[in-house]
């Protein structure tokens, strides 16, 4: 139903604007064509590496766009592309990591594609062993407690991660001083190779939070709206002193693990069929159509912008230069202010 309020969907809690609604489509179609060029770009030898977010842009737009770029905190994980971009991210910036040039603003090169960072931009640069970045969120969140600052830190993480020490560290430290730490756990069903039933005991999760005394929501993490509004009211809370939330956000990953995967020898062909009905860029453009926030011929428009915007930045920054062999020792301990 369209809102005549908003001119977008009617949207309990929080209304998104027209403009929002458009905008975060915006943001996955182009988080998807740059996967898709990305992976192009591997094939044809000339980035090394791609970890792809395909199937987890409504969760991670959803989820960024209810923060506050400039003033929040994100540490994200490698699939978290979108997350980036909605805090600021240029394609062509994304295409320089990929190929890991000199100018590729989270860290020259030096770090795997995917490991983002950017300080200006505070989005805290990761370390290759999974979940770490949760324990930097609660310790970031502590220390913005201690200035007086008013932020929320968005840590997120595969449910596999989950698994580990860190995690669970991370959640109980974020507790017991109430921190505005929100959890965000992409849920997409397998590490690597290993179904989530073979990672956790538990149905959810987000079932974990209450044994760390925090609030736990699961959400559809097909439903970039869906996502906004649970991490929005999570975010409101947190910020006022509510205490750190668990939000499990149940997605499904498209593509294989990484460009160096295959998924035909663990991952039945009728199952990525089924979730290929759901793919979050088709739930969200029935959506918009629906509601009457957008016609066909305006996201065919939106598409072929972005489409332009994808195939430039890559050509771009295939010309741009490669880190200088005698730079090699450059940017790997602090060179800062
Ligand atoms: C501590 C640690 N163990 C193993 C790895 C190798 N590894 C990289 S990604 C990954 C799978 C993580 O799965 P999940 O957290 O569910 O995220 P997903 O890749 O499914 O998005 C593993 C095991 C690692 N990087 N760090």
């Amino acid at each position: 139903m369209a809102n005549p309020e908003t001119g977008g969907g009617t949207h309990p809690g929080y209304p998104l604007t027209r403009e929002q609604l458009l905008e975060m489509y915006r943001f996955m179609v182009l988080a998807r064509r740059l996967d898709e060029r990305m992976m192009t770009l591997q094939r044809q030898g000339l980035a090394a590496f791609v970890i792809a977010g395909a199937g987890q842009e409504a969760a991670q737009v959803g989820a960024a766009m209810a923060l506050r770029p400039g003033i929040d905190h994100v540490a994200p994980y490698y699939r978290d592309l979108a997350v980036n971009l909605v805090f600021g991210m240029t394609a062509r910036e994304a295409m320089l990591n990929a190929l890991g040039k000199r100018d590729d603003p989270n860290s020259h090169g030096r770090q795997m594609p995917a490991h983002w960072g950017n300080r200006s931009r505070r989005i805290v640069t990761q370390s290759s062993v999974v979940a770490t970045q949760l324990l930097h969120a609660a310790g970031i969140a502590l220390g913005a407690r201690l200035r007086g600052e008013e932020l929320v830190v968005f840590a997120s993480c595969g449910e596999g991660s989950t698994s580990r020490g860190d995690f669970h560290e991370a959640l109980n430290f974020a507790s017991i001083h109430r921190l505005p730490v929100i959890f965000f756990v992409e849920n997409n069903g397998y590490a690597i190779s290993e179904r989530t039933e073979k990672e956790m005991a538990v149905e959810h999760v987000a079932d974990r939070a209450r044994g760390y005394g925090m609030h736990g929501a699961v959400v559809d993490g097909m439903d970039a709206v869906a996502v906004y509004q649970t991490v929005k009211a999570a975010a409101d809370q947190t910020r006022r002193g509510g205490g750190p939330h668990l939000i499990e956000a149940k997605c499904y990953r498209l593509w294989p693990h990484s460009s160096d995967d295959d998924d035909t020898r663990y991952r039945p062909r009728a199952e990525l069929e089924e979730w290929s009905k759901k793919d979050p860029i088709l739930v969200m453009r029935g959506r918009l159509l629906e509601d009457g926030a957008a016609t066909e011929a305006q996201l065919a428009e939106l598409e072929t912008s972005v489409q332009e915007e994808v195939r430039e930045a890559a050509q771009w920054a295939l010309q741009q230069p490669d880190p200088a062999p005698e730079d090699a020792l450059g940017f790997v301990f602090k060179e800062a202010d």
